[in-house]
């Protein structure tokens, strides 16, 4: 039997936003692996590690005077859901790596956030215009159940890339399966693409 289901006429009008076998959702989801940890402003650090001329550490308020940028965006979950049009203010991840002499064989990068949460992304897709560290979501601080004070932000890429309670980034020759890939799910995860599991 051949089950489909029609699009609505509302999801016809999104047009080419929704990318394949993703479903719009008007309120956003809460969504990780384990607790919400409460990460102190004052406390909170990010150290850029591994393949890196001298490893270092980031305060938050060495984030903060860092430029900024707000981007509004679409955001998509392996799960189906998608978001959109929401406003994600933070500090380019280009800038952060500006910070430090990356050595000229890394192309990938681990990141790491709290509770031993990893995820793996290449250096392209990190150096891109869009992906940040965030701290502010339309316009108020990032709450600790979305990943504050700080997340990673790649709205490119399936959202479990964009790892709440960001504390690490560490650059790597070779690319390595995260948390989620080790379970199957996808290296890359491009939702234009469906890469939802597999290499
Ligand atoms: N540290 C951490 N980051 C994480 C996750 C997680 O379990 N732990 N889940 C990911 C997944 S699968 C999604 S969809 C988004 C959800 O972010 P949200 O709860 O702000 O919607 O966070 C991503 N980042
Ligand atoms: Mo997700």
């Amino acid at each position: 039997m051949n089950i489909f289901r029609r699009k609505s006429k509302e999801e016809e009008s999104l047009g080419d936003r929704l990318p394949p076998g993703q479903y719009q959702t008007k309120k956003w989801p809460v969504l990780h692996y384990g607790s919400v940890p409460r990460v102190e402003h004052a406390s909170w650090r990010l150290t850029l590690s591994g393949l890196v001329d001298k490893p270092r550490s980031l305060s938050f308020d060495e984030l903060m005077a860092l430029p900024h940028q707000t981007v509004r965006a679409d955001v998509h979950c392996v799960t189906r859901w998608s978001l959109f049009d929401s406003e994600w203010e933070g500090v380019p991840f280009r800038a952060v790596a500006g910070l430090i002499r990356i050595k000229p064989e890394a192309r990938f990068a681990l990141v790491q956030a709290e509770q031993g949460y990893t995820t793996n992304l290449s250096l392209d897709d990190l150096m891109v215009d869009e992906a940040m560290f965030v701290h502010r979501w339309n316009g108020a601080d990032l709450s600790a159940e979305h990943g504050g004070p700080v997340r990673l932000f790649v709205p490119h890429l399936y959202f479990w890339k964009s790892a709440k309670w960001v504390r690490g980034v560490e650059f790597l020759a070779e690319d390595r399966p995260g948390f989620w890939e080790g379970y199957g799910y996808h290296m890359r995860g491009d939702p234009w693409k469906e890469e939802r599991y597999g290499v």
